[in-house]
């Protein structure tokens, strides 16, 4: 397998991240989305990461669809979600929070990095979006009295929470505050802490498109 992204890429790292918790071992292509994205544009005509090839040849991009198709591939025992039932509605639900807070932070991010002159309503409303989003994780971690979202064991909940507030933190450097989050600031300092998160992470770097 070859997971192609950096890992400054909240979406990228929760694929490496889950990759190493299963013991799937792969070969990275730190390639970045702008800077070489004539290389993936060779694999995935979408010209995102995370793109994973896979062994067979076969391109998965989307985190969320990678992850669901490495759970399937580790089965149900392993998999860092549980397969059916209240507790995968809510960690999918979290999942999806989280990550919806990271891409609109990838927004925010080019539209003040590739606009002359940042269109100021859309700053707002993903601004609105980002911190309504938080407000609502930093309710459900708060709520949570186990080492982990769900229990004792790390699962994908967790994972996108830390590599979704890393990102913000970094690539939008202070202007989305995160001080009235306690309870996912503790989150994201007991998930860094961790091996596999030390592993696999790298600061922020946003590197101009060709011909910007
Ligand atoms: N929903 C996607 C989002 C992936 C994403 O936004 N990747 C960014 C890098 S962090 C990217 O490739 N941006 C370039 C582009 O969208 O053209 C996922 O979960 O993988």
């Amino acid at each position: 397998m070859m997971l192609i992204g950096q890992f400054d890429s909240p979406f990228v790292r929760r694929v490496a991240i889950a990759l190493d918790l299963y013991g799937m071992a792969f070969e990275h292509a730190p390639w970045s989305g702008f800077g070489d994205v004539d290389k993936i544009a060779a694999v995935n005509p979408l010209r995102r990461v995370p793109t994973l090839v896979m062994d067979d040849g076969v391109v998965l991009t989307d985190s969320g669809a990678i992850l669901e198709i490495l759970d399937d591939m580790v089965g149900p025992e392993r998999a860092l979600i549980v397969r059916t039932g209240p507790e995968r509605r809510e960690a999918l639900r979290l999942m999806a929070f989280a990550s919806g807070v990271a891409d609109k932070g990838v927004a925010l991010v080019y539209e003040k990095a590739f606009r002359d002159a940042p269109l100021d309503f859309w700053v707002a409303r993903c601004s609105d979006q980002v911190n309504g989003s938080l407000a609502l994780l930093e309710a459900a971690r708060a709520g949570r009295t186990t080492p982990w979202l769900f229990g004792e064991r790390l699962g994908h909940a967790d994972i996108v929470l830390a590599t979704m507030l890393r990102f913000i933190r970094e690539a939008l450097e202070g202007s989305v505050p995160l001080d009235g989050y306690p309870a996912l600031n503790a989150h994201a300092v007991a998930c860094e802490a961790l091996p596999v998160f030390k592993a696999r992470s790298q600061t922020f770097i946003l590197t101009p498109p060709k011909g910007r």
